[in-house]
């Protein structure tokens, strides 16, 4: 159990005042408080990375008064389960994605679909729309998405013509499976951590995945072709247990707060650099594309984009249709 300050010690006086008890008087250690913090993807591949700078910035902020202990990744935890321990106070803290965390909140996964910066939805009250499901539904406080501006793709080792995928088999998560349903495939969903070995055993014949971090975990190697246009945008996300945030202080809740406004004002910055990176680099490693004809290519983003949508609203039809309000170009 983390040290808290106790009710009589906040009845003393401001946060400031603890602070500097916690400073002068009482040892560092009586009321620092240590998070529990995973993440659904790899360590130290591209969607942890913003986290544990932000987990770094935490951490050197926070000395003598909040800390947060990096449990790691799907090695300490099944991707598809974050959501859930989130939810139930296993751990305080994640970094995870709409897409894996359907199991208590489907609502979650129509962030991809968003045409509007985060700035944006912050003002126009997309932002306090979501963050209101994750309270209801995840016991959660949505702190920052730190991955924006970031396409996914189809990535496959069979050629196509045109925007069809019947007879093909391809791995998804809840972000894909609409749209490659809709295009005739055949789905399996799988976390990240099986992608490789379902593409050297021929059990898929291809996956969806953004346009950055074929590279984390070696695909390049079992992969011949990305198909453009990319369509959606990855989202992934700092989200804490509601009663873990609701027990910190002003000043430690302050900590967090800076670190997470931090991760998010830099997103866009980071992928404009990173989605040209990759898209080089898949290039020299030998992976073709393949494009369409411009109607066609044009007719699979407005497939991808309508068929996102009704599952979303199907999913939810109480909130599905208000947060498409929010998230669409106008
Ligand atoms: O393909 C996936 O595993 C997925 O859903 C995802 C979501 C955000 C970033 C990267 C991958």
């Amino acid at each position: 159990m983390p040290k808290m300050i106790s009710r009589k010690q906040f009845a003393l006086g401001s946060a400031a005042a603890i602070l500097a008890a916690s400073f002068i008087a009482a040892p560092a250690s009586a009321q620092e408080v240590t998070l529990k913090g995973v993440t659904a993807f790899a360590e130290k591949t591209t969607y942890s990375r913003a986290f544990e700078k932000f987990i770094d910035r935490v951490n050197a902020e926070g000395k003598g008064f909040i800390q947060i202990n990096y449990i790691g990744g799907p090695k300490a935890m099944p991707p598809f389960e974050v959501g859930n321990a989130l939810k139930g106070g296993v751990i305080d803290i994640a970094n995870t994605t709409g897409a894996f965390t359907t199991n208590v909140l489907p609502e979650g996964d129509a962030w991809k679909l968003t045409e509007v910066p985060m700035s944006e939805l912050r003002k126009n009250g997309g932002f306090d729309y979501m963050n209101k499901l994750y309270g209801e539904k995840m016991n959660a406080i949505f702190l920052a998405r730190h991955v924006d501006n970031n396409p996914f793709h189809l990535y496959l080792n069979k050629q196509i013509s045109k925007p069809d995928l019947s007879g093909l088999k391809i791995r998804i998560t809840p972000v894909y499976r609409d749209f490659f349903q809709a295009l005739g495939a055949t789905v399996v969903q799988t976390p990240p951590g099986e992608v490789y070995t379902s593409l050297e055993r021929g059990v898929v014949d291809g996956y969806g995945w953004p346009i950055t971090g074929v590279f984390d975990l070696g695909w390049q190697e079992k992969t011949k072709y990305r198909v453009d246009p990319g369509f959606y945008t990855a989202e992934v996300s700092i989200l804490i247990n509601k009663a873990s945030w609701d027990k910190l202080t002003p000043a430690q809740q302050a900590v967090i707060r800076k670190a997470a406004d931090a991760a998010e004002a830099e997103a866009a910055g980071i992928f404009a650099e990173e989605n040209a990176k990759d898209t080089k680099r898949q290039a020299e490693a030998g992976i073709q594309v393949i494009t369409f004809s411009a109607a066609d290519a044009a007719a699979y983003r407005a497939k991808a984009y309508d068929s996102g949508w009704e599952g979303i609203i199907k999913q939810s039809p109480e909130h599905g249709p208000k947060i498409k309000g929010f998230f669409s170009k106008k």
